[in-house]
C-alpha cells in the first residue's frame, strides 16, 4: 500500500494537478488511484464509490480527494485541491513553518483555486453539466471579461505579492518553494494554454510571477515529473481548454 492515495478524473489535468505536482515535488509515496487498472484496485469506478459512500463515512462531495494512510492517525480523508495541496505541503517539506507564511500560503492557494474556478467558467458560465456549444454566447461573454479584467487582476495579484516580499520575492510565501508556488506554476500553465494570445499580450507585465513560474518548472523532481508520461496533457475535456473563440488580445 502506498502512504498517500489520490483519487482525480484519470484523462486530464484539471484540479487533480494541483495536487499531484506537490506530491511529485515532494517525493510522495503516492498511487493516482483511478488510472490504476481496476484489477490493482483503480479505474473511474473505485473513485465514484468513495463519491458515494462505498468506502469511508468521511464521504468526499468531488474529486479531488486525498486518502492519506498515516502511520500514526490512521486513515485521513482530504477533499478540495487547496486543502489537498496545503496538506501533503506541509507533510512533504513545501510549506512554510511560520505560522503567518503558513496562513499565506493557505490563503494564495485558495486565490488560486478561486482563478481556477474563473477559467474553468469561461467555457461553462452556465452550468457544468451542459455543453460548451450549448453555452456559447454566454461563454463568449464571460470569456471576454475574464481575459479583459479578471485576468489582469489575478495575475497583478500574485505580482504585487511578490513585490512586496520581505524574502526577496523569489516565492509567495516564506522564502522558499511551497505548495502556493505550485499551485501559480499549473494556473499559468493553463493559462498559457487556454488563452495564448492573451497572455502574450500581457503577461510580460508581470515579471516577478513569470520567473517565478521559470524556477518552479526547473525545480529538480519537477522537472522530471513534467517530462514524464505521469504528467498529463491539457486537453479540451479539462478545466483549461483552447478555445480560440474565447480568446483575444
Ligand atoms: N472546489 C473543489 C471543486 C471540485 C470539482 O469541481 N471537481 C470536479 C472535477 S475538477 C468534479 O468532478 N465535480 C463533480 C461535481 O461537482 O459534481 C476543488 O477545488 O477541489
Amino acid at each position: 500500500m502506498a502512504e498517500y492515495d489520490l483519487y482525480y478524473w484519470p484523462t486530464i489535468p484539471g484540479r487533480g494537478e494541483f495536487a499531484r505536482l506537490v506530491l511529485e515535488a515532494g517525493g510522495a509515496d503516492y498511487r493516482d488511484v483511478a488510472r490504476l487498472p481496476e484489477s490493482e484496485g483503480g479505474g473511474v469506478q473505485s473513485m465514484l464509490g468513495i463519491v458515494e459512500g462505498r468506502g469511508t463515512h468521511r464521504i468526499p462531495f468531488a474529486p479531488p480527494f486525498l486518502i492519506h494512510h498515516d502511520p500514526i492517525h490512521g486513515e485521513i480523508v482530504v477533499a478540495q485541491a487547496a486543502a489537498i495541496a496545503a496538506y501533503c505541503g506541509e507533510r512533504l517539506g513545501l510549506a512554510p513553518q511560520a505560522e503567518a507564511d503558513r496562513q499565506f500560503a493557505r490563503s494564495a492557494a485558495l486565490t488560486t483555486a478561486d482563478l481556477v474556478a474563473e477559467a474553468h467558467d469561461t467555457h461553462h458560465p452556465v452550468a457544468t453539466s451542459l455543453y460548451y456549444e450549448d453555452q456559447k454566447p454566454e461563454a463568449l461573454r464571460r470569456a471576454a471579461e475574464f481575459r479583459s479584467e479578471r485576468l489582469p487582476k489575478f495575475l497583478g495579484w500574485y505580482e504585487a505579492v511578490l513585490a512586496n516580499d520581505p524574502s526577496g520575492g523569489d516565492f509567495l510565501a516564506g522564502g522558499a518553494l511551497s505548495y502556493a508556488d505550485l499551485g501559480l506554476f499549473q494556473a499559468i500553465e493553463g493559462l498559457r494554454y487556454a488563452f495564448p494570445r492573451r497572455m502574450a499580450a500581457i503577461e510580460a507585465g508581470f515579471p516577478l510571477t513569470l520567473a517565478l513560474h521559470r524556477r518552479v518548472h526547473a525545480a529538480p523532481r519537477l522537472a522530471a515529473y513534467l517530462a514524464s508520461p505521469r504528467r498529463i496533457p491539457f486537453n479540451e475535456d479539462g478545466i483549461f481548454r483552447r478555445y480560440p473563440e474565447l480568446d483575444g488580445d
